[in-house]
């Protein structure tokens, strides 16, 4: 604004100048000649005047622009440190959110956890209710025994009772009695456990609750899978030779035989390799030739934190994400040499590949792997995995005396002690930003370089020849 009127002032200046120069030859030649001299001179101080003016002006002008660049430096700095702060709380919100969502898992098994044990406590007490219902008819078939037996010794009283006989009612009584104080006991209890058994009730409702509005409020991710029974999505084909389609010996043996059947589209295909049962697996149709996914992650839509079942049968969906399981992997692989490739993404989408010549003991080797680098641009990490059994938090296979890796780590791998990868760890949204969390994430450590912390992940096999 004051620039504005300052250039308005210097403008008026200017213009109120160049008028003066233009008057003063118009008002010379009125005058006489005698006193031209005087008027020169004046007219001379007048421009002079203009000028000290322009200067002034000018002087104004630029101290005004000085102001204006210190303010605007100001500022510029306050942006600056907003935008900090901004950052700051952004890395902040960040880091809470994936606490968040780590809670919220927890938050689910607990819950999992607790409508199991209310079923069961819900079972228990309708047993011991259905218990009492007997017990209390009982009770009232033995009062209406007594109330008979007494009548009858009041009609026996009357004559001559022998000792004995009212020896055995007295005792009966006794038994009776005690058997009440047990049946009042017994009803107090279960009175104690619907309390319970309500608080629960209650306790549920609430955690369900906030589950519910916790998932409402994140409604951009797929939310996890809560049935960790879920049938097996991807079991062995079950379309037996019901006359006119596959008979079983058609089956294509692997990934391969499909694509030299002509398929070149990537997908789903039934293959059945020698000595198994058919299965459905997840073929990628290249130009030259046909690889077998056998894991993917990219989403975190599926639990890898399984059991050693689940990892030998597989788990998971083969659209997606999933684990093709070691029986599975072990059979493709027992056709010759194979080719492992391993492709990674990482939280900056960068891809990278590695692989391995790849050999895999069978169920009594607690599948063994063996494998020897190859090719690719990504730094090796596994080579010393090489000799490993498979270990599950249920079955410690792993080189670590004191530990269980697959425990401490989460998911089924092939832990030495407890070793630089796990490509079946935690699924983390966002890039972990401590180390343990990464630590128990997707991970691959080489031994030269930092950690890659992944978020895509793509293991698949083919023949070497
Ligand atoms: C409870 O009883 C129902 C039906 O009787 C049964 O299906 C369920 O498996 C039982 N649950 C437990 C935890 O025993
Ligand atoms: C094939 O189907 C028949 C009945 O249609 C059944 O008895 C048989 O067990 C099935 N075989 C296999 C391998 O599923
Ligand atoms: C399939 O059809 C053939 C005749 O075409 C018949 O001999 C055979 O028993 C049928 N098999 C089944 C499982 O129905
Ligand atoms: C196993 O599969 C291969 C194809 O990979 C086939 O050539 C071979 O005959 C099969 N062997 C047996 C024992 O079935
Ligand atoms: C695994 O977890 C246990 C218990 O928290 C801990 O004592 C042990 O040091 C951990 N081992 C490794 C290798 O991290
Ligand atoms: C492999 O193991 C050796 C010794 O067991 C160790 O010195 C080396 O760092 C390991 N390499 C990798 C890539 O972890
Ligand atoms: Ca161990």
């Amino acid at each position: 604004m004051k620039i504005i009127l300052l250039f308005l002032l210097l403008i008026l200046s200017v213009t109120n100048a160049a008028s003066n120069q233009r008057r003063t030859p118009t008002v010379s030649p009125i005058l006489s000649s005698t006193v031209q001299p005087p008027t020169e001179t004046r007219s001379r101080f007048a421009m002079l005047d203009d000028v000290r003016l322009l200067a002034n002006g000018l002087l104004q002008l630029g101290q005004s622009l000085r102001e204006f660049v210190h303010k605007t430096k100001a500022q510029i700095n306050d942006i600056f440190q907003k935008l900090n702060i901004f950052d700051r709380s952004f890395y902040q919100l960040s880091v809470v959110t994936s606490e968040i969502k780590e809670e919220e898992e927890k938050l689910k098994k607990t819950t999992v956890y607790l409508k199991e044990n209310n079923e069961e406590i819900r079972n228990l007490s309708m047993e011991i209710n259905s218990k009492i219902n007997n017990i209390l008819e009982e009770r009232s078939q033995l009062h209406s025994k007594v109330g008979g037996l007494e009548e009858k010794l009041q009609g026996l009283s009357q004559s001559i009772m022998p000792l004995e006989q009212i020896q055995e009612i007295s005792g009966l009584k006794e038994v009776i009695e005690t058997q009440e104080k047990t049946i009042t006991d017994l009803l107090k209890s279960v009175k104690e456990q619907h309390e319970q058994l309500n608080y629960q009730n209650g306790k549920i409702k609430s955690l369900e609750d906030k589950l519910s509005y916790d998932n409402f409020q994140d409604t951009g991710e797929k939310s996890l899978d809560l049935s960790p029974e879920t049938p097996d999505p991807f079991g062995y084909l079950t379309m037996n030779s019901t006359n006119g389609t596959i008979d079983i010996n058609d089956y294509p043996v692997g990934c391969s035989h499909v694509f030299k059947s002509g398929q070149r589209k990537s997908g789903i295909y039934p293959i059945k390799p020698n000595q198994s049962e058919p299965f459905n697996v997840y073929c990628e149709m290249s130009s030259d030739g046909a690889s077998t996914v056998i894991q993917r992650r990219e989403d975190g839509s599926v639990d890898f934190d399984q059991s050693w079942g689940k990892y030998e049968h597989g788990f998971g969906k083969l659209e997606n994400e999933f684990w093709l399981g070691l029986q599975k992997i072990y059979s493709i692989a027992q056709h010759g040499e194979y080719i492992l490739h391993i492709e990674l993404e990482d939280w900056k989408e960068e891809m990278r590949f590695i692989e391995y010549t790849f050999t895999l003991g069978g169920p009594a080797t607690d599948y063994t792997l063996h494998l020897a680098p190859l090719s690719g641009d990504l730094p090796d990490a596994m080579s010393n995995h090489t000799g490993m059994k498979f270990s599950t938090k249920d079955r410690d296979n792993d080189k670590h005396d004191e530990s269980n890796c697959a425990r401490n780590y989460t998911g089924g791998w092939w832990f030495d002690a407890c070793g630089d990868t796990n490509l079946n760890g935690r699924y983390a949204w966002i890039r972990p930003k401590a180390r343990p969390q990464r630590r128990k994430g997707i991970y691959w450590r080489p031994a030269k370089g930092s950690p890659f912390t992944l978020k895509s992940t793509k293991i698949t096999i083919r023949p070497s020849t």
